[in-house]
């Protein structure tokens, strides 16, 4: 068969067909991704997921070599719903898969649960946004986290409540999740060794939309501020509902809290300067240019604004493939020694990790809120 301009065309639809796939040659690297994708936190799921989206769809389109083999990377993403037991089903699944490493999950409660499945198959796992301290201290090596932990953002927050806001009286609300409960303790913690008074601690769940008892018992106590642990699903009817019923406190939260769907669901009632809240990475300005690149580029592709952790997913797959191509292998024993040596500047800041797989030096970030934005505050290390 002779070669003819009028085949190019079909040439070049046969050679975009191929492009985004691997070749007989390739090496083909599983990533999984796990997140709450579906449920009240799917925004938040979501948005983790699109993060780990853009670094792989990134390094395959820029071609990347390990161990002298072309990759190709593929994403394996499951949805745990926040439920731990989902978690625990949706770890498995990608254990079975022989996924080359993991990212995830989102919540703590689902986090700390599957990642006795990693370590059971000795698959290195980075949580980009789980941030109960347990999910670090259980002695597994598989385990390493790109963002600070509940002790850094509940302590910070208790101790900018009485030092910035000038707080004497606090009410404290959890949703009894482990990330809620840890970060509030914290919290507690943080402000009572500033002397600030605990006045009321109520509980109430990471489904709830109605508040009325709690936010009630909490007015009789007149705090001047109110923490609550847990999402911004439930914050934002919970900050409704202080509006009706006039509490004028202010109100703060953890990272949970801190996107700006937030002002969806809170409406006005979010305020200007009202609630402070913390994102447990710390942009600093040297960086803040590669995250508004990263936000613009995310916008670009999906439409949407990143929520809070797309940058630290992205930069948790780039570091660990950084560490699959430094030990020129990408099985998960021959790489993890490298990944627990990571020394990596990702748009979100250095990260390195400490012997338990913590972020080295973590930061947050303090936001506020104004005319319906998020207004970041400050660094806080
Ligand atoms: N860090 C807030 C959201 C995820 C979690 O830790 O449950």
């Amino acid at each position: 068969m002779q070669f003819n301009s009028k085949m190019i065309p079909l040439v070049g639809a046969i050679a975009l067909a191929f492009a985004g796939a691997a070749t007989a040659q390739d090496q083909v690297v599983k990533i999984g991704h796990v997140g709450a994708t579906s449920g009240s936190a799917a925004h938040l799921g979501k948005d983790n997921e699109n993060g780990a989206r853009m670094a792989i769809d990134e390094l395959n389109a820029k071609g990347v070599t390990i161990g002298g083999k072309k990759v190709k990377f593929e994403l394996l993403a499951e949805d745990d719903a926040g439920d731990p037991r989902q978690g625990t089903a949706a770890a498995q699944k990608l254990v079975d898969a022989h996924v080359n490493g993991v990212i995830g999950h989102l919540n703590s409660g689902t986090t700390i649960p599957a990642s006795k499945i990693y370590a059971d198959a000795g698959i290195p796992q980075i949580s980009p946004s789980a941030t109960n301290p347990k999910y670090t201290q259980q002695g597994f090596k598989t385990t390493f986290r790109v963002v600070a932990n509940d002790g850094q953002l509940g302590g910070t927050l208790g101790r900018y409540a009485a030092d910035q806001m000038k707080a004497k009286k606090v009410a404290v609300i959890d949703d009894r999740t482990a990330y809620g409960q840890g970060v509030a303790q914290e919290f507690v913690k943080g402000a009572k060794a500033k002397g600030v008074q605990v006045v009321s601690q109520q509980y109430t769940n990471d489904k709830a939309t109605d508040f009325n008892a709690i936010l009630t018992a909490i007015k009789a106590k007149n705090p001047d501020v109110v923490f609550f642990g847990g999402m911004d699903a439930v914050a934002g009817p919970m900050l409704r509902q202080m509006k009706a019923l006039g509490i004028n406190a202010k109100f703060m939260g953890g990272d949970g809290i801190c996107s700006q769907t937030l002002v969806q669901l809170a409406g006005d009632a979010v305020g200007d300067d009202r609630v402070v809240c913390a994102e447990a990475g710390g942009v600093e300005d040297t960086q803040k240019k590669g995250v508004d690149e990263f936000r613009a580029a995310y916008k670009k592709k999906f439409g949407t604004d990143v929520q809070i952790y797309a940058p630290y997913v992205y930069d948790a797959v780039m570091l660990m493939v950084e560490a699959m191509k430094k030990a020129g292998s990408a099985e998960p024993a021959k790489y993890l020694p490298e990944l627990a040596k990571t020394n990596y500047n990702g748009i979100t800041g250095k990260i390195a990790f400490d012997a338990k797989g913590d972020i080295k030096n973590g930061a947050l970030t303090l936001y506020t809120f104004k005319g319906g934005q998020r207004v970041r505050l400050g660094v806080v290390r």
